[in-house]
């Protein structure tokens, strides 16, 4: 609140700027991240107050946003507060979202001045911003999948690749947790996950389930192996056609599991080549190709004699391509909050009834008002617009006062009132604040 003081210029009249609004706590997905050890050590993330206006009709500052910074696969979780319910999960580079968003500032003197109020000796408050409990996650983010019938050699083409030692044994379901490897080339790094083998009916929970299928629907390349060697491990008539068999399980499982992983671009290893000759490996190619997988994306390899290993690392660079990073949503501009109170104000239609005793029910339009008993008695108005009203202003302001009963009374609060029993005189509040209704 504020008046004009200048030689010269008698009765300047209010002047004071509204106050800036709060910043917003935001959360980043930044790609060079790979844990939450930047959130580890703190536990309280406060984005900065708004300025208060000043006089001049100066408007105060926003309030810095707070930037949390956080890897792909990050979710954030509210549980408690304004935060309740809402969930964020950050998948691509530079997404940006509002986890908490700051609070309206409030309107300066100048703002409530009309030609029956040319000196309003009060101004509204700024609201408080949203706060609340969030639980932090970061999900397994693999860039690529190994997928494949259990036993089919992933394991061991993650050991010859990268770094990772997963264990390797002749039976299935060696592997019993999805494994991260780090695979380089040119200076560029792709993390490779060696996933649980998939059977049928893996889309339903069979075998390990399908909680590992979770773990590949945030890559976005697919490398499928398949033993060129089925005889070797079971009963198969026909190796060729075991193979093809091989293969289609585990599309049917996938497609069955996810759309986005059936559309996925993907790789066919044919794997443990050195336990076949080449003929093998000419037929099971070309009865690939029959089925739509390109010559271009089918390399045999062995993780034994690392035959074809260069040419399938050479694929997955050459066939990867990070999510498109989505054009930055633009924020919606949200009307302040100031706004709110306005649109309440001017949704109220004029009072159709006299005012006097009885039953008068609110005016049509109206913001709703309700009534209820206080702790000690007391009436107590309460309803969204009237409790907005109440964080606004200060009732012990009197002209803030006056102008908060002008609208309570605007908005059907005394027929409200009498309705349910009060009588003139006796103390209500608005929100927790006292208020007398009638005053003007
Ligand atoms: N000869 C030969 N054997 C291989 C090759 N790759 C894997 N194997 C063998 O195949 C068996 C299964 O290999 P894993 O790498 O454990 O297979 P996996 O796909 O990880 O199996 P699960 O974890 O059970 O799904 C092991 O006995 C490996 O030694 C290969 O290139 N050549
Ligand atoms: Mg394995």
């Amino acid at each position: 609140m504020s008046f004009r003081r200048e030689a010269f210029v008698p009765r300047g009249g209010p002047d004071g700027g509204d106050g800036g609004r709060g910043g917003d706590v935001v959360v980043l997905c930044t790609a060079s991240l790979r844990d939450l050890r930047a959130l580890r050590h703190r536990r309280q993330f406060r984005a900065g107050n708004g300025a208060p206006g000043s006089s001049q009709q100066r408007h105060g500052s926003k309030g810095a946003d707070l930037v949390l910074r956080v890897p792909p696969g990050t979710i954030f979780r509210g549980v408690d507060g304004d935060l309740a319910g809402r969930e964020i999960e950050l998948l691509r580079d530079g997404e940006r979202q509002v986890l908490a968003k700051g609070g309206a500032g409030g309107r300066g003197n100048k703002r409530f001045a009309n030609p029956k109020r040319q000196a309003p000796r009060f101004a509204e408050r700024g609201l408080t911003g949203e706060s609340g409990w969030v639980e932090v996650q970061l999900k397994l983010l693999a860039d690529v999948g190994l997928v494949g019938l259990p036993n089919a050699g992933k394991s061991s083409l993650l050991r010859a690749l990268t770094a990772a030692e997963p264990k390797v044994a002749p039976y299935p379901f060696t592997t019993l947790e999805p494994v991260l490897g780090v695979l380089e080339r040119d200076h560029r790094q792709l993390v490779i996950a060696d996933i649980p083998g998939l059977i049928e009916g893996a889309s339903e929970g069979a075998g390990l389930g399908d909680q590992f299928l979770a773990h590949i629907e945030r890559t976005n390349l697919l490398v499928h192996l398949v033993d060129l060697a089925p005889e070797l491990s079971g009963a198969v008539e026909d190796p060729i056609e075991g193979i093809v068999a091989q293969l289609q399980t585990v599309e049917r499982e996938l497609a069955a599991y996810s759309p986005r992983l059936a559309g996925l671009p993907r790789l066919v290893a044919l794997s443990k080549a050195d336990l076949v000759d080449e003929e093998r490996v000419a037929q099971a190619t070309a009865r690939l190709q029959g089925l739509g997988f390109d010559r271009e994306r089918v390399v045999a390899i062995s993780s034994a004699t690392r035959q074809g290993l260069e040419e399938l690392v050479r694929l997955i660079f050459a066939s990867y391509s990070p999510p498109a990073a989505e054009p930055a949503e633009q924020a919606e501009p949200q009307p302040p909050a100031t706004d709110l109170v306005a649109e309440l104000i001017a949704s109220g239609r004029p009072l159709t009834g006299d005012g006097g005793g009885g039953q008068k029910l609110q005016p049509k339009g109206a913001p709703e008002v309700t009534v209820e008993r206080a702790e000690e008695g007391q009436f107590r108005l309460g309803g969204e617009a009237v409790e907005l009203l109440a964080r606004r202003f200060d009732l012990a302001q009197p002209e803030a006062r006056a102008y908060v009963a002008g609208r309570l009374r605007r908005w059907g609060a005394l027929g409200a009132l009498k309705a349910a029993g009060w009588a003139p005189g006796e103390p209500v509040l608005v929100g927790d604040q006292p208020v007398a209704i009638g005053e003007d």
